[in-house]
């Protein structure tokens, strides 16, 4: 096979990279391991940031999301048993959108399929050949036989645990990183709304998090062992830990349990984001603890520029936008990190902690909630910088 760009993995990233290709008349071919309805139905980010709303209806796949997707004006803290709103609607005349990751996720293989671009699901084996030349090439396996796609760039799509980022020599990269001592333990239920936008609580047993799928769906998280296994909780538990940590002013509905799990928190940063041929967006690149909920945005952001980069290319056949790739979106990726580290670090309990950081968490948590400044850097934050 031959294409222009030849996308590793069918996330948010590779699927975006395809469609604002496509838009622009440029082919792709995308690559993904698993199947379709495994890559449909994989729970994970919620939330999008304004400019990913106003993307989506601008590139034609916001008509789902204007009808079920929640818009949200802001968010709630809770602490010290009180419900503190930070409406962000009116600090920055911008607001968050509830839709669930594998909606966005559908939308474009949906759209993607029905405009012949080819998305070849299971394949295995995958490597990557010439990245130092002019003609670099993929090779997998898909229905048994090896086979290759020939083309001028690769997207490096396939998230944290992909082949890309180990495809480049290791003395051309800098790695950064950090890990948190503990997880998240995440149900998604079946219980309606009780609070029109999310809460994160900072409670004496630990960090919870409130958030919602659809009218009638929510997803609920609170702060475990980094090593926590989910089985070893019954679901009647889940609830106590949750109703005790994030119930207080308001009552959650115990409803079915459809999912659940334990997610670790890493934060973590591959400079450069590019080498030869290959160019690597999103999770593959950088991964934020998800308190901020900064992954899926961050993705979104990283290829809506790499698009603009390839499409400068095929209409002047300059590199020039495509060689500063990496030094144009990393300030983007490490804001991103610092304020999920923030985030991070405001609302959870620390191993070796004292009186002392918990005065001083609280102490951050009442200025966020009373001074204008703060509370406007927190929305400014959380909705999304601007893109351009
Ligand atoms: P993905 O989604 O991991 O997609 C990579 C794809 O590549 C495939 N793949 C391969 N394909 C071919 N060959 C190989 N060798 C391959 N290796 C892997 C994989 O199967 C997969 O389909 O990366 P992408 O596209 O960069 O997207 C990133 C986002 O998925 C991620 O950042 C977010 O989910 C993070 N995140 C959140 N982000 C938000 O913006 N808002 C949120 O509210 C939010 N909440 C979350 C989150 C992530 C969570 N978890 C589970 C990590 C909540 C949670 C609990
Ligand atoms: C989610 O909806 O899953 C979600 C929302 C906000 C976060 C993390 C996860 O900070």
């Amino acid at each position: 096979m031959r294409t222009q760009v030849g996308i590793i993995g069918a996330g948010p990233a590779g699927l975006m990279l395809a469609h604002l290709l496509r838009r622009a008349g440029i082919d792709s071919v995308i690559i993904e391991d698993r199947n379709r309805a495994y890559c449909e139905a994989r729970v994970r980010a919620g939330l999008i940031e304004q400019w990913v709303r106003d993307l989506l209806i601008e590139v034609g796949l916001g008509e789902r999301m204007l009808k079920e997707g929640l818009f949200h004006q802001g968010i709630k803290l809770q602490f010290g048993g009180t419900l503190h709103e930070i409406k962000f609607t009116k600090l920055v005349g911008k607001g968050t959108t509830i839709y669930g990751q594998q909606e966005v996720v559908k939308d474009l293989i949906a759209d993607l399929l029905a405009h012949d671009v080819p998305i070849l699901f299971e394949v295995s084996d995958v490597s990557v050949q010439g990245l130092e030349s002019g003609t670099p090439r993929i090779t997998f396996t898909h229905e048994g036989e090896v086979r290759h796609i020939d083309c001028d760039f690769i997207g490096g799509c396939d998230g944290f645990h992909g082949i890309c980022r180990p495809s480049i020599p290791q003395d051309k990269i800098r790695l950064f990183d950090r890990d948190y001592p503990f997880g998240w333990l995440g149900i998604l239920s079946e219980s309606p709304i009780v609070d029109e936008e999310l809460i994160y609580s900072y409670h004496d047993r630990g960090f919870a998090l409130y958030t919602q799928r659809s009218p009638m769906v929510s997803r609920m998280y609170f702060q475990c062992a980094p090593d926590e296994d989910v089985d070893h909780w019954s679901d009647e538990q889940i609830w106590d830990e949750l109703e005790m940590r994030l119930g207080g002013v308001r009552p959650l509905v115990r409803g079915k349990i459809l999912q659940k799990g334990v997610t670790p928190m890493r934060s973590f940063v591959v400079e450069p984001m590019q080498y030869g041929r290959l160019f690597l967006a999103g999770d593959s690149a950088h991964i934020v603890p998800p308190t901020g909920a900064k992954g899926m945005n961050l993705a979104l952001a990283d290829v809506l520029k790499l698009s603009r980069a390839f499409v400068h290319f095929y209409k002047t056949g300059s590199s020039e936008r495509l060689d500063g790739y990496s030094a144009e979106v990393l300030p983007r990726v490490w804001k991103a990190q610092r304020f999920s580290w923030w985030m991070t670090s405001l609302l959870h309990h620390f191993p070796h902690e004292n009186a002392f950081d918990r005065r001083r968490q609280l102490a951050e948590l009442d200025y966020v909630a009373t001074s204008l400044a703060a509370a406007t850097t927190l929305a400014e934050n959380y909705a999304g910088l601007p893109i351009d």
